[in-house]
């Protein structure tokens, strides 16, 4: 069995319709959805405000490899172009933590390197597993707890639409 949660964002185009597409392609594997977030650009990149969720997908027979493979067909899919980083995109399926699977590759860091600093990923990711704890880093909750309040302010839940 292999559990992933899955950072989805988008500031391209049909930001929702490109969110939705992940949701639609891993409708078996889904376990958790979280609300839509708009957030303001993290990384100091210019550019349009993104949609984000998070995800709890899970699979017998996925690995964190299998999970990147899928995410990447799916930015493909969305004809997501990988130019600046950290810069606007169709699509982007981030994998954040696949429990028991660390990762070192540079294509697959495991945890997410930059997940415990991200208001974009934590929150989602509180909505959807409360007890969640991120290996090297501890609770989310206590993460959430933390974080900047420059961090949070851009980061407004969005009653208004749902994956
Ligand atoms: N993704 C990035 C860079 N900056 N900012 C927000 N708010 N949301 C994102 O998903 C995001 C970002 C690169 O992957
Ligand atoms: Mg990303
Ligand atoms: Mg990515």
């Amino acid at each position: 069995m292999s559990r992933a949660v899955l950072s989805i964002g988008s500031n391209l185009g049909d930001r929702l319709g490109h969110l939705r597409s992940v949701t639609e392609a891993f409708r078996q594997e889904l376990r958790a959805v979280s609300p839509v977030y708009d957030t303001a650009p993290w990384g100091g990149v210019e550019q349009d405000d993104f949609l984000n969720a998070v995800l709890v997908v899970d699979s017998p027979d996925r690995t964190a490899r299998h999970w990147l493979a899928a995410g990447q067909e799916l930015e493909r899919r969305a004809a997501r172009e990988r130019d600046l980083r950290w810069g606007p995109r169709t699509l982007d399926v981030d994998i954040v933590h696949v429990p028991g699977e660390r990762g070192t590759d540079p294509d697959l860091i495991l945890p997410h390197p930059r997940a415990h600093e991200r208001a974009f990923v934590l929150l989602p990711w509180l909505d959807v597993e409360p007890e969640a704890v991120l290996p090297g880093h501890g609770r989310v909750a206590d993460l959430v707890a933390a974080l900047p309040a420059a961090e949070t302010q851009g980061v407004r839940r969005r009653d208004d639409l749902r994956l």
